[in-house]
């Protein structure tokens, strides 16, 4: 059934299967409501489960008028010790940790218990203090999907270093602006990556990068035995730097406000922003947000099949699952190699418990028929997740219906890089599930409905998502930029942080998440702001200007749609369509490729000159009929040709 938004109301009940899952819907009601008129009691309780240097005595501490926001601020603990050393001095040491499969189906699967990774993370973390790194520094990290990557992110929490992960897609100019912009003097990579049998040429690009940012040491993990050239003086294998150091390591004291991590992440307005986690909070929330939605139990096997180099590799990857002693599956490779069956291949192979993945994955997958699927022997799996997009109804009928065999539950979790963890989700044996909306809120989150007026709107009704209380997994603050951090989260609806998505509640108070409303686009679950892709495209010489915006894709979910006008004197023609697409390849990465140029004498402006972006976006959606009000054009002659334009492809 669809309601008059035409959206699936379809209400699908908690699966038998969850019977003696650890929240029922009663306790769901008990804790939410807890957590909000309880608050200090209620996180300090789930704080308890970690082990704490100095327990806290103050819990939640914020105010979003002016912006300060502070969790645990009087605790210390080390985050690595409690994903790490607390699972080995329990006993339970001989547990698995990782399960590596790599790209190469016949290649070397390899299992990690706790104690390998505990002496895997202290080689590691002796290897970066014999180079010199210590509290405080920024070590960069540019991996690719392989256990050493998680051993690096742990090491740098262990001697209290910031670890800020750069994704192995990503260019060396990419690299080298967050290198210069965290002013990280440390890089970890590896020689070269492997991705669907193609080499990822990732030491080559480091160098590149660091023909324009200065760099003390970078640390290399022989990987594929590729053929790569390393500085004398600068650059390190591993291997090498690693052998003989000791097997003590001490965990770092840190503060809980201590800064763990950056993450840069794509806005609507210029660079991408380095957001910062700190230690306490982000360890109790993605602690409490990984046991309870993904509701996981002893011994079962978790994958996810995110990026280290993205939030979700972040959280639910390496510290949710850790810091609970559960078993993560790394891999390396993609949905589609060597054939569209990778994913559920290797769910048999491994027996995998709870599955996470994202909608572009399963849109791409669900095109390639059902057989990949129902070859497979999938009956381990119990949870299926999606995360990074809005899933289409479809998309999670198959995935339910097709992957799970109608008898499992899927969780659709809303949240983003700055939450740092599950934000809106339904919870496993809580609550009844309808394809295409994100659920209920998790313990302590807040979300409010704001008119562009800044109204509240309360009830059933569509708006800004807003979040008006702190949680402790929030973000701090853009690094090296607090006034960028209080400008783009907390000054749009003033006392509350803005998500920038836009969002409908139904009236039994689920919610929806209807895409962004700022200039993001989302590009198969990757946020690509299009300010970057027109920066990338007018330094192009033939490019005087740009305008960028996201259009309906199939499968990527939104597509990059370029209106480009060129100097004058240089013609459009098919040689350039693919340069300026190259490109934009070269100066972000693959990810931001365009799928569509717009070559275009002009672009329609408002008489004070702004783009009208409003209209681009309409004119990619071949939405002719909805152009709005036009009356603000400098010149409405531009439209009319770009409308031919677009017509006449
Ligand atoms: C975790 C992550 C965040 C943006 C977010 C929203 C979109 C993520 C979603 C979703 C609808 C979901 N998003 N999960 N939209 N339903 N379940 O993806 O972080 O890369 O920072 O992206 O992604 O638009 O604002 P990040």
């Amino acid at each position: 059934m669809s309601d008059a938004h035409g959206h699936d109301e379809w209400v699908v009940r908690p699966a038998s299967a969850q019977d003696g899952a650890n929240c029922s819907a009663e306790d769901y009601a008990a804790l939410y409501s807890r957590s909000l008129d309880d608050t200090d009691a209620f996180w300090a309780e789930q704080a308890e489960r970690l082990d704490w240097i100095t327990v806290p005595s103050t819990i939640a501490d914020w105010s979003f008028d002016p912006v300060r926001i502070k969790w645990f601020e009087d605790g210390a603990l080390n985050i690595c010790h409690n994903a790490v050393d607390r699972h080995v001095e329990a006993g339970r040491g001989d547990a698995l940790a990782l399960i590596f499969e790599p790209d190469d189906p016949a290649g070397e699967v390899r299992r990690i218990t706790y104690a390998e990774l505990k002496a895997e993370v202290i080689r590691m973390a002796n290897t970066l203090k014999k180079l010199g790194v210590g509290k405080g520094d920024r070590v960069t990290i540019y991996m690719p999907m392989v256990p050493e990557g998680a051993y690096a992110m742990l090491a740098c929490a262990r001697i209290g270093a910031i670890h800020s992960v750069i994704f192995g897609g990503f260019s060396p100019e990419a690299i080298a602006g967050r290198v210069e912009d965290c002013r990280s003097d440390w890089i970890v990579t590896a020689d070269e990556g492997l991705r669907g049998g193609k080499r990822i040429p990732l030491k080559a690009n480091v160098d590149a990068a660091l023909e324009k940012v200065p760099a003390k040491g970078v640390l290399v993990l022989r990987h594929t035995g590729g053929d790569i050239t390393m500085r004398e003086g600068r650059d390190h294998w591993y291997h090498e730097l690693s052998d003989g150091v000791s097997a003590e390591c001490p965990c770092e004291e840190m503060n809980a406000e201590d800064p763990l991590f950056i993450l840069y992440t794509s806005g609507s307005t210029g660079k991408p922003k380095g957001v910062l986690h700190t230690t306490g909070g982000y360890a109790v929330w993605t602690e409490t947000t990984f046991r309870y939605v993904f509701d996981y139990r002893p011994g079962e096997v978790y994958w996810c099949t995110a990026d280290i180099g993205w939030v979700t590799g972040h959280s639910y990857i390496v510290y949710g699952p850790l810091l609970n002693g559960a078993t993560a599956l790394m891999f390396e490779g993609v949905p589609n190699y060597p054939d569209h069956d990778r994913f559920w291949a290797v769910c048999e192979k491994h027996k995998v418990n709870i599955f996470y993945t994202a909608p572009t994955a399963i849109r791409a997958l669900m095109r390639e028929g059902d057989s990949h699927v129902t070859k497979h022997d999938l009956s381990s799996l119990r949870l299926l997740g999606s995360v990074g997009e809005p899933i289409n109804p479809e998309a999670w009928r198959w995935y339910h219906d097709t992957v799970g065999k109608g008898a499992i539950p899927v969780i659709d979790t809303w949240w983003q890089t700055e939450t740092g963890g599950v934000m809106i989700t339904t919870l496993p044996g809580a609550h009844d599930m309808k394809p295409g909306s994100a659920g209920k809120p998790f313990f302590g989150v807040c979300p409010q409905l704001v008119g562009n007026e800044g109204e509240v709107l309360e009830g059933a009704a569509a708006g800004n998502l807003c979040i008006t209380r702190s949680w402790p997994g929030q973000a701090r603050t853009v690094y090296g930029d607090h006034d960028r951090f209080v400008q783009t989260y907390f000054s749009t609806y003033k006392g509350k942080y803005f998500t920038g998505d836009g969002c409908r509640r139904d009236s039994d108070g689920y919610y929806w998440i209807t895409g962004r409303v700022d200039d993001v686009i989302n590009v198969s679950g990757h946020r690509m702001g299009t300010a970057e892709v027109e920066s990338a495209l007018v330094l192009h010489p033939k490019v005087s200007e740009a305008a960028v915006v996201g259009y309906p894709h199939d499968i990527k979910g939104q597509g990059i749609y370029c209106y480009v006008t060129l100097m004058e004197g240089d013609e459009p023609s098919d040689d350039l369509y693919s340069e300026l697409r190259q490109w934009v390849r070269k100066e972000i990465g693959p990810i931001a490729t365009p799928d569509h140029l717009h070559f275009t004498p002009a672009l329609p402006k408002t008489r004070s000159g702004k783009i009208m972006r409003r209209i681009l976006r309409k004119i990619a959606e071949d939405d002719y009929g909805a152009l709005g009000d036009t009356s603000t054009l400098a010149d409405p002659g531009v439209v009319e040709s770009l409308i031919d334009g677009r017509q006449n492809r």
